[in-house]
């Protein structure tokens, strides 16, 4: 390579870029509905894709190992700050490099290899790494899994009470990636308190609706919060671990250097930029509308004969279990897709298929509301998906909706889209 020739990336690698132009015309083009996706915003992509990308700084603000680091102690000190105003805690480690790293560095701080954690399991919509099998955190620790109980789907708080009595674990985790309701709170503290566990609070998919004040939040009750930083709080792709004064010395040595090296100053400007677009009242607003949404897509649902798990919602996600339409999750969700409508297929509680073919479909509503769209687009929605799932095999049906979502995604522009 040429020194001081410095093509734009479009000239330098026209396959990536063109591949990057069709992923924006993607995004642009359908809804998407992956609960844990969204569209960051300019300032953060920006923020995220700068020059802070070339510089090392491993340690902490005031404490590194490499010279040359005012303006990255700045930027780290202020995504701190912003992050314990915008929730209330004393201290926050900005530094992980994705949610399973965070939780990773929580087990280091606390556990050694064979101590007891509980979690809710996988398939009960958990975590993989609340100490599930295949997890590290299943493997290295003794992890006992709590569920939901098996009428309503619901987090089975006598259960967790009994296993925390019995197995005594030092870690208890209240978080989930496939659950539609609230979690409470005050019923986890309680009982980790009589255990004498450390109460965890993974709050990836919710951090941004309990930022806007659309959820309760754990900080008083969880000793120790983690959270991706990318779903929806709408900032770059990362990890953060919030926590009281108490934990924090543990908190920050686990992560570094525990477990990682150099932070990426980069992903921690966008963080801190997040933060800041998360404190305004637009953001409540958004964090309102992101439930507003989802129950108004859920009643959609239901009138149209999909079983949800829990029977509704009450955050951004909805589990729809298609066994009485008679369509697995797989082929309902490549269907899905091809009328330009993008969710995953997700396994139900105590499903009976395999969780590579299972019986649902998860859905939520992050993305499509920071798009503007509310209940209106809700309603012709949740028709949309209705009328996919039951007509998974009508290639011209697709084509015709996905026509129509298009027309939808052009009146809505996204954040941080050229396109
Ligand atoms: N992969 C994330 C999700 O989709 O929920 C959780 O890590």
């Amino acid at each position: 390579m040429t020194l001081g020739n410095d093509p734009s990336l479009a000239d330098a690698d026209p396959e990536i870029h063109g591949l990057i132009a069709l992923e924006e015309r993607r995004q642009h083009d359908t809804l998407r509905l992956i609960p844990s996706e969204n569209y960051a915003s300019r300032a953060v992509l920006e923020a995220s894709g700068s020059v802070l990308n070339n510089k090392y700084s491993e340690g902490y603000p005031h404490k590194r190992y490499y010279q040359g680091q005012e303006h990255i102690d700045a930027i780290e000190e202020l995504a701190k700050t912003r992050l314990c105003e915008l929730f209330g805690t004393d201290h926050a480690n900005v530094q992980c490099y994705s949610g399973s790293p965070a939780n990773l560095a929580v087990y280091v701080a606390f556990m050694k290899p064979g101590d007891k954690t509980l979690g809710l399991g996988l398939p009960a919509g958990g975590h993989l790494t609340h100490g599930w099998k295949v997890s590290v955190t299943g493997k290295y620790y003794d992890a006992i899994q709590y569920g939901v109980r098996a009428d309503d789907h619901r987090i089975d708080f006598d259960e967790i009470a009994t296993l925390a009595r019995e197995h005594r674990p030092k870690l208890i985790w209240a978080g989930t990636t496939a659950y539609p309701r609230v979690l409470d709170y005050d019923r986890f503290a309680e009982i980790a308190r009589e255990v004498g566990a450390v109460l965890v609070a993974d709050i990836a998919h919710i951090s941004g609706l309990i930022a806007g004040g659309a959820h309760p939040s754990p900080v008083g009750k969880a000793e120790v919060i983690t959270s991706t930083t990318h779903k929806t709080l709408r900032g770059p792709r990362g990890g953060m671990i919030l926590c009281d004064a108490a934990h924090q010395k543990k908190i920050d040595r686990a992560v570094f250097p525990g477990l990682q090296g150099g932070p990426h100053n980069s992903a921690i400007a966008g963080l801190a930029v997040a933060a800041k677009e998360a404190s305004t009242d637009g953001f409540k607003a958004y964090a309102k509308a992101v439930v507003d949404n989802a129950r108004t897509l859920a009643e959609g649902m239901l009138s149209r004969g999909i079983a949800l798990s829990t029977g509704g919602t009450d955050t951004h996600l909805i589990l729809a279990d298609l066994t009485p339409k008679g369509v697995p999750g797989k082929p309902a969700a490549i269907a899905l897709e091809k009328a330009g409508i993008v969710t995953n297929y997700n396994s139900v509680p105590f499903d009976t298929r395999q969780p590579f073919d299972p019986s649902g479909i998860r859905i939520g509503t992050p993305a499509i509301t920071s798009r503007g769209m509310g209940a209106a687009e809700m309603k012709r929605l949740a028709d949309w998906i209705a009328d996919v799932i039951e007509n998974v095999e009508d290639e011209a049906k697709l084509a015709r909706i996905a026509a129509e979502v298009k027309e939808l995604c052009d009146q809505f522009p996204a954040p941080g889209l050229p396109v």
